[in-house]
């Protein structure tokens, strides 16, 4: 193994020194100084800005410092001192810069000027912005809006986004797919279905109110890790957290806070997670019937006694349908089944599930782990039908809190980013702008794909993102994409997709929320929606990377001025000089939400936009919430086959999504390297390979298709026999397109079928 790779035991807490050492390390790299330092403290303050990385929630009151290791390296990427200047691709070719890595291209910094594709030499070049918005205008123009391809990542502001999906309307194109049609889209359509809400339940609060704390897919010392600090609050005071993970996760172990001089000056840290189950990826279906049939037969046994229930019959009774089915369901299903499916003993899921019917308040919690695969949106109503059994929605302390990706990922669904028309208030925006919005189904993520791949899509504009890099069946995407006669990428750094030019191609270099936005009207604020239906203000301060740069209203504005004739009822100029006016804009399509939206997008903890499963209130077809008897007990989507393995794609401690940050995943002991793949060492023995031999990744998905990742280094770890882990996006290559959950068409990419050959 060479020198710079190492593979270790990763023994300490998550947070403490490690976490700062990884700080100093990456303001080391970004060549960052005070004036970064200096931002930080203003991170997720009220009169701050809102973290550009997760959408973990402010509290009202916020910590000294209310920023964590993973949004402090988002701030410094954002922040960074180095240049993509035009210089840059005078000495880089495209063809060239596709064969340097994710982390290399976003590493040369931020994006300067306005770019256009020339073919001839193989090379971006720098245009003027008028030049660009013309020709982009111009070209939209002569297609069919119904085949262009209006893509949002979820970072961009409530402001942009409402524009965007505007814009996208008035053009007559509904094909407004989102990077949530990637996650929490499973949710959306899931707990839509079930409790008639799309999203989280749950307050911030609400942690501070519950006794026990389910956990399935979700790793916050990574991805949440500010999520670290109620957790740990709730260890302390004595909640019971109950995880389910095939991998052991250090944050849901243990935590050091390194905002407490105590902690970190006696090495003192909290465990966590008073149960750990380590569940085969896909199993979740039959941990949660084990729950349930425990709890329904324990039920049934203190009835006949004449003993109190476990089950909250007066609320099944009064709120919810289905019940009975799916009672029927639970008692019929064999434990052997259960534990066949899930991995888990019977023994470790009636523990949990003893946990479970003690508990007065129960919070779940859930993630990745369950959203992306095929079975999806059984695991979130398994989710639902388990909280139901004793009336865990609605009451303090208790309720869903599924945790969101990106900063305002939530927010862009909420302001009319959706391809789903009935989603979007369409005879509103008639009334108010005067136009026709369409009203079919437009694309989402996979259709979009789907176009791409046939050549019907013509365009592609997109706001944010790495997108063919962030879809599945990455080979064949890629070779598809530059059939597209045009491509337009709003962006900060350089990555992957934008070195896939269509035959007309542009990169639009634009300003972070973390910088001043000085328009018309003096310096902007924006506001984005967090995980608990919050909706905060943010105001950035730092320097624009560029003057060259303008925001991403003002380059909406700019592409909607030139695709379309003027309506005298939408002034985009308007907008781009006073955000405020959007707000209102926004108040007025949506008013129940953002009732004096400007007044009080700056309040200490963000206001709450409402949710009426909360007050047990059911926006769902029957009125009530629904019990959902599921037909299949595994996840996957597939048959287990002798050779065949479950591949889980992973996000490391170093990475925002397609943003690789650096090679350390410290969490899980691999310094140097990801190109790697996490086994069990039974499943090594069977294959004959030892620790840190190479093996290649095969797809196994039955369709013909040859889908390979070479030179993996095998790394033994605690992982369920039959399944394997690896690094997203290097294994997105192995992802059919059409392995994706079956009604929110979410990538099932926590359960991949694949075979291993040895090198
Ligand atoms: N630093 C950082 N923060 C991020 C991101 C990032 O990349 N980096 N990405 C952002 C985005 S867009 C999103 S959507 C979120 C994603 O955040 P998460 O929802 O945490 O997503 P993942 O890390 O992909 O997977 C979560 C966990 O699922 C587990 N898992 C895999 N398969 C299964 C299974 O079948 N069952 C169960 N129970 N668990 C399983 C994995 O071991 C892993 O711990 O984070 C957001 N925040
Ligand atoms: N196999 C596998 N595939 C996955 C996943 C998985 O778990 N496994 N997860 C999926 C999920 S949950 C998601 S959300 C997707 C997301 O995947 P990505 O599309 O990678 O997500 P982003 O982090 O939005 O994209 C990064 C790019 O956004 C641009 N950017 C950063 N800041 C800004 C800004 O302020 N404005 C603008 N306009 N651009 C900016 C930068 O140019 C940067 O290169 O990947 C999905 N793909
Ligand atoms: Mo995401």
């Amino acid at each position: 193994m060479s020198d710079d790779i190492d593979i270790e035991d990763y023994t300490a807490p998550a947070g403490g020194w490690g976490s700062m050492r990884s700080l100093v390390e990456i303001s080391a790299r970004e060549k960052i100084g005070p004036e970064t330092l200096k931002e930080l403290t203003r991170q997720n303050k009220p009169d701050g800005f809102v973290c550009v990385s997760c959408a973990w929630g402010r509290p009202a009151k916020p910590h000294i410092a209310e920023f964590c290791e993973n949004g402090a390296k988002a701030t410094a990427w954002e922040l960074t001192t180095y240049r993509t200047t035009p210089a840059f691709f005078t000495e880089h070719t495209v063809t060239e810069l596709r064969g340097w890595k994710d982390f290399d291209l976003e590493q040369a910094g931020r994006l300067t000027h306005p770019l256009k594709y020339d073919a001839s030499t193989d090379r971006y070049v720098a245009v003027s912005w008028a030049e660009a918005f013309g020709d982009i205008g111009s070209k939209l123009k002569g297609y069919d809006p119904k085949k262009v391809i209006f893509y949002a990542s979820g970072r961009a502001s409530l402001e942009t986004s409402y524009m965007y999906g505007l814009m996208a309307r008035m053009y007559g194109s509904h094909n407004l797919p989102d990077s949530s049609n990637m996650c929490h889209e499973t949710t959306s359509v899931g707990l839509k279905s079930a409790i008639g809400s799309p999203v989280g339940t749950i307050k911030l609060t609400d942690y501070e109110k519950c006794d026990a704390i389910f956990f399935f897919g979700q790793n916050p010392g990574s991805n949440s890790p500010r999520f670290l600090h109620p957790l740990r609050d709730c260890a302390k005071r004595g909640v019971e957290i109950v995880v389910f993970n095939p991998l052991k996760e250090r944050g849901l172990e243990r935590f050091q806070d390194p905002q407490n001089p105590l902690e970190m000056a006696t090495g003192k840290s909290t465990p966590i997670a008073s149960q750990y189950h380590q569940v085969k990826a896909g199993g979740d279906i039959a941990v949660m019937m084990g729950i349930s049939k425990f709890v329904i037969e324990a039920d049934d046994i203190a009835r006949q006694s004449g003993a109190p229930g476990i089950i909250d019959h007066d609320f099944i009774a009064q709120h919810t349908t289905g019940f009975d089915a799916f009672a029927d369901k639970a008692r019929a299903t064999s434990w052997d089944a259960i534990e066949l499916n899930s991995g888990l003993t019977r023994t470790a899921i009636e523990e949990a599930a003893a946990v479970y019917a003690r508990s007065k308040a129960t919070i779940v919690v859930y993630g990745m782990g369950l959203t992306q695969h095929v079975h999806g949106i059984d695991n979130v109503h398994m989710v639902v039908n388990f909280m139901l059994l004793r009336g865990n929605v609605g009451r303090p302390g208790a309720g869903f809190g599924p945790v969101r990706g990106h900063s305002n990922v939530q927010g862009q669904r909420t302001v009319g980013i959706t391809e789903k028309p009935e989603l979007a208030p369409l005879d509103r925006l008639k009334e108010l702008y005067d136009f026709e919005p369409p009203r079919e189904l437009g694309w989402d993520t996979v259709a979009s794909c789907e176009a791409v791949v046939s050549g019907e899509a013509q365009a592609f504009v997109g706001l944010g993102g790495n997108f063919v890099r962030a879809i599945p069946d990455t080979a064949a995407m890629e070779a598809a994409w530059q059939g597209l006669d045009l491509t337009v990428h709003v962006a900060t750094k350089l990555n992957r997709s934008h070195l896939l030019p269509g035959k007309t191609s542009y990169i639009l270099p634009c300003l972070g929320r973390i910088e001043t936005d000085m328009q018309a009207t003096g310096a902007q604020s924006v506001s984005v929606e967090d995980s608990f239906s919050h909706i905060y203000g943010s105001k950035g301060k730092a320097t624009p990377a560029a003057d060259t740069l303008l925001s991403e209203p003002a380059i909406v504005a700019g592409i909607a001025k030139a695709m379309m004739p003027a309506n005298p009822k939408v002034d985009w100029d308007a907008w781009a000089g006073d955000y405020a006016k959007v707000r209102d804009a926004i108040e007025a399509t949506y008013p129940d939400m953002f009732a004096d939206f400007n007044d009080r997008m700056f309040t200490p903890g963000g206001f709450w936009k409402g949710n009426a499963a909360a007050h047990r209130e059911w926006k769902t077809k029957s009125g009530k919430a629904e019990f959902n008897t599921p037909e299949v007990l595994s996840a996957t989507g597939f048959d287990d086959a002798e050779g065949r393995f479950r591949l889980m794609t992973l996000r490391s401690n170093d990475q925002f999504n397609t943003t690789i940050y650096g090679y350390h995943d410290r969490f899980r002991g691999v310094k140097g390297t990801r190109d790697i793949i996490f086994m069990n060492r039974l499943d090594m023995a069977k294959i004959g390979v030892a620790n840190e031999d190479t093996v290649h990744l095969v797809g196994d998905a039955g369709d013909n298709a040859q889908r390979r990742v070479e030179g993996l280094r095998v790394v033994e770890y605690d992982i369920p026999v039959g399944c394997v882990g690896a690094y997203y996006p290097e294994c997105n290559i192995l992802i059919p397109i059409a392995h994706h959950a079956l009604e929110s068409h979410v990538l099932a990419a926590k359960s991949v079928p694949v075979r291993l050959e040895k090198a």
